[in-house]
């Protein structure tokens, strides 16, 4: 089933059709184990709705942290050693790939994040930026994985390439992040063959395209959790991207008035526009 978070309340996509819920609290509505069992038992007696507008939905997120890990795909790992050799890149990423111990970092609240169709930003003091498209989790407050949603990891390469340790302001800032366009949850784990693609248009024209399949990736998404979970806890439950798999050549750079297109299987696709 798929959730969207509207203005007022959620509609729910189960089985071709669409369900008004009221929603009283996002947070407490997301935050549950087995939040899956919790909205098919709320959906019991619920008339399908016909007129349903996805165009414009919220944000799928409620006062919940967003965090990411970082260097969980190969390719990740050699555009960033490529962008930071100058800066000694060349071993710190081959590292943390092989390390036991992830990357992890904060990345964004609600206030710096916008939804599906929002408008995503990249620096005024950054002259190369991209797009991370990343499968994002929604982890409940006792560290159990309850969906997927899009994500995009918006990112300073200039930035992040000149110093690792100027990381949090290549990551971190107004318009940093999007997630949307809603929160899929089944009651099992996403497949593990799932294809995530990123088009980049310009002036309606396709400039970059990239795919991937989740099962390229390092890490196993529960691992990445249980690292998060070790000394942090999450009251209302938290987001978690996932890292990208797919990256522009070192040529390109985002432009603004570029529109980003994130899809992933099962879940749908995010479009923003950068400003
Ligand atoms: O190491 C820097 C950030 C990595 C990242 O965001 C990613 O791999 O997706
Ligand atoms: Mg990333």
């Amino acid at each position: 089933m798929r959730i969207y978070k509207k203005k007022v309340g959620a509609v729910v996509e189960h089985n071709q059709l669409f369900f008004a819920l009221e929603v009283a609290n996002w947070d407490d509505f997301l935050n549950r184990k087995n939040l899956y069992r919790y909205v098919l038992n709320r959906l019991v007696g619920l008339t399908a709705v016909d007129d349903v507008n996805l165009t414009n939905v919220a944000i799928p997120m409620g006062t919940q942290e967003i965090w990411a890990s970082g260097v969980t795909y190969k390719r990740s790992k050699e555009a960033r050693m490529e962008e930071s050799k100058d800066a000694g890149g060349g071993t710190f990423y081959d590292r943390v790939y092989d390390a036991d111990r992830p990357e992890l970092f904060f990345k964004s609240t609600q206030s710096r994040t916008v939804g599906h169709n929002g408008t995503v930003r990249i620096r005024k003091d950054s002259d190369w930026n991209v797009p991370e498209p990343e499968l994002t989790l929604f982890v409940s407050s006792e560290g159990t994985i309850e969906g997927y949603t899009v994500g995009n990891d918006m990112s300073s390469r200039s930035i992040e390439g000149e110093n690792p340790l100027y990381l949090p302001q290549a990551k971190t800032y107004e318009g940093c992040a999007a997630l949307g366009p809603c929160i899929y949850v089944s009651d099992k784990p996403i497949d593990a063959n799932t294809l995530i693609s990123l088009d980049i248009l310009r002036a309606g024209e396709t400039v970059f395209s990239g795919q991937v399949s989740i099962n390229t990736m390092k890490r196993k998404h529960q691992d990445l959790v249980d690292y998060l979970f070790r000394e942090c806890n999450f009251p209302q439950g938290c987001f978690l991207m996932t890292g990208t798999g797919i990256i522009p050549p070192d040529d390109f750079t985002l432009q603004v008035g570029d529109e980003t297109r994130i899809s992933i299987e099962h879940i749908g696709t995010l479009v923003n526009v950068v400003e």
